[in-house]
């Protein structure tokens, strides 16, 4: 049994000497001093030892036992620094490597040529008009004279919230609740995201961005819509732009047209870009509807007014030559970085 005794302190030594973790220490451990360990099992066998004997082992036993505490306490300081210096190693920071350059970001053209055409209309003494985005079908539609049947009202077109509420399809509804407050002379530009019920592809997104602009106050005529819109275009397409416009109809503007400005490519001979047109379509505009004044409160026998509206992302396209509406909202840099 003593032999037996110091065989186990001889094992348990070996085995703590390979220990260098905190968990293979406590392996050792519960494999030496245990409930189920080795010492504890040949301590079990002591009852059959004989009276003279039991003694002699049992202090043999304690030391053992003392002898193997002993060397677990002094290995667990040893692992213990063990295994903070390598801890310590692993989380060395190598101070004088060379850091990752963050990327430049890149201002996006949609804002450039919005920020541009804000400061046209701001240098023509015209205001800037906020709206919220998720609008009462009032402001969006009903004020607007889009009747309750209209192709426009389908689902289809437009995302509805709930009956009466809905995600603006256009900006108009920006420019409602502008003439609701203000008295006339009004002129403002309602830049802004708006929502429509589209697939995407090249050229659609549920979600893209809409300038109209809308002039109210006592005399004004068709003359003062081109005038105004014939500045604008000249201003961003440079003084050679011509300006062209067909009739049209939108049911918020009596008469209402559609505004070409001559290709800025070929200057109006026809190229690939106007497809041999000569003009690109930009904006639509027109005299506002007497209804709509009269909905929100403005006389129309004293006032009368124009409204326009385009389409941001068109407009850029057009301008930089962009065949995929949805390069805008990639935010890839190597389309941003060409601009
Ligand atoms: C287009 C056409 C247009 C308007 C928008 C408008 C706003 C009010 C009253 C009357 Cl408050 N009209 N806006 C008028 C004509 C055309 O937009 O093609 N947009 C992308």
């Amino acid at each position: 049994m003593k032999e037996q005794l110091l065989k186990i302190q001889e094992a348990a030594k070996l085995a703590l000497e390979n220990a260098h973790t905190a968990a293979e220490l406590e392996d050792a451990r519960v494999r030496f001093l245990g409930k189920k360990g080795e010492l504890t099992a040949v301590l079990r066998g002591m009852g059959k030892l004989s009276a003279e004997e039991r003694p002699v082992i049992g202090q043999i036993a304690n030391e053992v036992r003392g002898q193997i505490e002993n060397m677990i306490e002094t290995k667990k300081a040893a692992v213990f620094m063990e295994e903070r210096q390598a801890k310590l190693k692993e989380e060395t920071i190598d101070v004088t490597m060379a850091g990752r350059k963050p990327q430049m970001g890149k201002r996006h053209p949609l804002t450039t040529v919005l920020d541009e055409i804000k400061d046209i209309f701001l240098g023509m003494g015209f205001s800037i008009a906020e709206g919220p985005e998720v609008e009462l079908d009032y402001y969006n539609f009903e004020a607007l004279n889009i009747p309750k049947d209209h192709p426009a009202r389908d689902t289809q077109d437009s995302f509805y919230i709930t009956d009466n509420v809905i995600l603006r399809s256009q900006t108009s509804s920006v420019q409602v609740r502008v003439m609701e407050q203000q008295k006339p002379p009004i002129r403002v530009i309602a830049p802004g995201r708006v929502y429509r019920s589209d697939a995407v592809d090249a050229t659609h997104s549920p979600v893209f961005h809409q300038i109209e602009g809308l002039v109210v106050d006592k005399g004004i005529t068709m003359a003062d819509l081109k005038g105004t819109l014939d500045t604008f275009l000249k201003t961003l397409y440079g003084p050679e732009a011509k300006m062209r416009l067909r009739p049209h109809h939108f049911p918020f503007t009596e008469p209402s047209a559609e505004v070409d400005v001559s290709c800025f490519v070929c200057g109006g001979k026809g190229c690939r870009v106007c497809k041999g047109e000569g003009f690109i379509e930009i904006l639509g505009a027109g005299m506002v509807h007497p209804k709509v004044l009269e909905r929100c409160g403005i006389d129309s026998s004293v006032y009368s007014g124009f409204a326009f509206g385009m389409g941001l992302e068109r407009v850029v396209m057009r301008r930089m030559n962009i065949d995929d509406l949805r390069l805008f909202y990639d935010n890839d840099l190597r389309f941003l970085k060409q601009f």
